[in-house]
């Protein structure tokens, strides 16, 4: 299988070193890979070039190698294609998706973020592995984001997709945490990508088997 084929994003991981209260963020996502985790996204706001792909690179080696679970990096073609990572996540302001396919070649996957119904509009005519409609809560995580989109905005991301028959999975993200994730995944969501609620999570084996019950419902 080529990771353009997969499609069980699942719980979704979203790095954020500085919100891993101290601890490794390799540890940190290696818990939560052998806690359930289906899918790894490296962001990586404050490092360096040369520090972000080390990063990357012993990520690739420890959860996607090991694993079979797709490590996606954040804004970074150069990064995903050094690292061997499966794939990148854009969003609207990052190089646009023709571009990216381009350099990444039809084998591996590629995110993009819709922060508006325009963006998503847009984004189900891209060749892209998931959309994130986002945020669909807002969050202290990132304060630079577009209004939530809510569950109803949840619904109608939906509908849309439906209407388009387009099969592209629909992942979110924002304020996720284990209190809300089933109601936003019976709004038609298929995916949900977290970042404090896991990487701040005392127990991350307990917080993620608690995230997983929610798609079981
Ligand atoms: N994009 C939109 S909201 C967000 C990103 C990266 C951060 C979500 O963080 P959290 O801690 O899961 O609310
Ligand atoms: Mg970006």
């Amino acid at each position: 299988m080529e990771w353009s084929d997969f499609r069980d994003f699942g719980l979704y991981l979203v790095t954020d070193q500085d919100l891993c209260l101290g601890r490794p963020l390799v540890d940190v996502v290696l818990q939560a890979v052998q806690a359930g985790v289906q899918a790894v996204q490296i962001r990586e706001k404050n490092n360096n070039t040369r520090d972000f792909l080390a990063l990357a690179k012993v990520l690739v080696k420890e959860v996607q190698v090991r694993y079979n679970i797709p490590v996606i990096i954040n804004d970074r073609v150069d990064i995903a294609l050094a690292s061997g990572a499966a794939g990148v996540h854009l969003g609207q302001s990052d190089m646009p998706v023709a571009d990216a396919r381009r350099l990444m070649g039809t084998r591996r996957i590629i995110g993009l973020t819709a922060p508006t119904m325009e963006t998503l509009e847009r984004a189900v005519k891209e060749e892209v592995q998931y959309i994130a409609v986002s945020p669909v809560f807002p969050t202290e995580t990132k304060k630079d984001t577009a209004p939530a989109w809510g569950i109803e905005g949840m619904r109608r991301a939906r509908a849309f997709l439906d209407e388009q028959k387009c099969t592209i999975p629909l992942m979110t993200i924002g304020g996720i945490n284990t209190r809300n994730a089933q109601e936003i995944l019976q709004a038609g969501v298929e995916s949900v990508a977290v970042v404090s609620a896991i990487c701040s999570a005392k127990d991350i084996d307990a917080t993620v088997k608690e995230f997983l019950r929610a798609f079981q419902k």
